[in-house]
């Protein structure tokens, strides 16, 4: 039934197409789609559908000790020795702080409508509470201004994982005084800014932030343990409630107010009948330990007793706070089998055998996304909602003219914005879709030899080399239509 009606949406699109060539000439001047029969068949998205771009300030901006910046935790962890591949850190990255200009000229040349970029706390209040440092602010305010410039809607996200370091030496996300740190600064950096920027993301995946970086410390601040790990989703939870509240209170209805979850599919490894517990475990971990206090004022049932032990009585109110969207950031399910040694019982198994891997070997499975969206869709009110992030690492392939043909990668985004157009044919409240990301930057604990960019960063000379991906979503936008092939 749900299939039969996508593929019907697909069949009048591709008629539409065929009788008015729009579509067709545009997809052939480009020349993205060789194939003669594949030119017209495109799956259209709803008018007005918002394209964009997402990046992260630690991974491009660089110039770490500029303006009067102070450190954050990701400047202590990619200087500890061993903590990432290669040594690197984001000391440099992708010299954003100075090139965003030519930035915002490539996201305005693809057509972008939205740019979702994160303010680095340590920019704007270096001690992480007090004195605002008006030159990170002035800096925010330049990008603000040049994306307005060319018709592109600012989406600053407020907490992209660049805690200061003078926060995390009074004990960071895990102490619960940071709710009242974080509204401060939240409403410092809106008092800027949200006269232009009206998109307002909160935060970016507090579940990863808590998992990694406070329970099995591959991310900083490096922390470990179940109960840590815990808390640190808790008093995010409550930075971001108390935050909205606050933002909602002398912003009224100027602006949009959201928040971003990381929400991928825990599925059982092997099928139901063998790790089913597991999966559910980690599927109250990953995705409902943010979900269910915002949107239903709970805790996951699996978690009850663990967040009894940390939360206050009125915290949950705080919490569950009305949002105008919901970011999701998707790139594949999660398969979860038993393990001791794991902190919540649970561990990574593989993929049903078969599944195509991503050059990370993240699984790469389209319909994970169209079953996430289904899920808010039926479980949590059909909010509006956005795809804030979704793409894939590949290493380069460089053609004969000296430019990345990254086919893989174009296939990916293309498989994932069908699977995303199946939800919005099914009746979820999808608004937009913010591919990530714009550069190869700095991938965390990876460092940079991962490549999720839509263009490539040189790295001695910084040169930004657009790929055939850039290319590819250039013309998906402009048709406001994904060709099947
Ligand atoms: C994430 C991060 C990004 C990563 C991307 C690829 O939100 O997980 O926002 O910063 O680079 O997900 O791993």
């Amino acid at each position: 039934m749900r299939r039969r009606s996508f593929l019907k949406t697909a069949l009048k699109v591709t008629a539409a197409a065929a009788a008015g060539g729009g579509a067709m000439a545009a997809l052939t001047r480009e020349g993205v789609q060789a194939a003669p029969d594949s030119a017209t068949r495109t799956v259209a998205f709803p008018e007005g559908f918002l394209w964009g771009v997402s990046t992260s300030s630690y991974q491009i901006e660089g110039a770490v000790a500029e303006d009067g910046r102070g450190p954050s935790v990701w400047d202590t962890y990619s200087h500890s020795f061993g903590r990432i591949a290669n040594g690197d850190t984001g000391d440099i990255a992708c010299d954003h702080y100075h090139r965003y200009a030519e930035d915002v000229e490539l996201m305005a040349r693809a057509g972008m409508k939205a740019y979702r970029f994160s303010i680095a706390w340590p920019r704007v209040m270096p001690q992480g509470t007090g004195a605002v440092n008006a030159k990170g602010l002035d800096f925010y305010d330049r990008l603000t201004d040049a994306l307005l410039a060319k018709g592109i809607q600012p989406w600053p996200c407020l907490f992209h994982w660049d805690l200061p370091q003078a926060l995390q030496d009074r004990g960071g996300w895990t102490n619960r005084d940071i709710a009242g740190w974080f509204t401060d600064y939240a409403l410092a950096v809106t008092a800027r800014l949200g006269d232009r920027a009206r998109n307002w993301v909160m935060l970016n995946e507090p579940s990863v932030v808590a998992i990694f970086g406070h329970g099995t410390g591959g991310h900083a601040p490096g922390m470990t343990g179940r109960d840590t790990c815990l808390k640190a989703i808790h008093h995010q939870n409550l930075a971001q409630g108390t935050a909205l509240a606050a933002l909602r209170q002398v912003g009224g209805k100027n602006w949009q107010l959201g928040t971003v979850l990381s929400l991928q599919p825990s599925w059982p490894v092997g099928g139901l009948d063998s790790n089913y517990p597991a999966s559910l475990m980690w599927d109250a971990v990953w995705n409902r330990s943010c979900l269910d206090p915002l949107f239903k004022g709970r805790f996951p049932a699996l978690l009850e007793a663990d967040f009894a032990r940390i939360a206050k009585p009125g915290d949950l109110e705080r919490i569950e706070q009305p949002v105008d969207f919901l970011g999701v950031n998707y790139y594949s399910r999660m398969h979860q089998q038993p393990d001791p040694q794991g902190l919540f019982g649970t561990g990574y198994g593989s993929a049903p055998e078969g599944t195509r891997k991503t050059g990370m070997d993240w699984p790469v499975e389209p319909d994970g996304l169209t079953e996430i969206l289904a899920e808010l869709q039926e479980m949590y009110g059909n909010p509006p909602v956005y795809v804030t992030e979704n793409g894939a690492d590949y290493p380069d392939t460089v053609g004969p003219d000296g430019r990345v043909n990254d086919r893989d990668r174009i296939g990916y985004l293309r498989d994932h914005l069908l699977a995303a157009a199946k939800a919005i044919d099914e009746g979820c409240n999808l608004k937009g879709y913010m591919a990530w990301t714009l550069l190869d930057n700095f991938e965390w604990s990876e460092g940079y030899r991962r490549k999720f960019g839509l263009v490539q960063v040189d790295r001695k000379t910084m040169e930004r080399k657009p790929k055939a991906s850039y290319d590819w979503y250039a013309s998906v936008i402009r048709n406001n239509a994904v060709p099947l092939r």
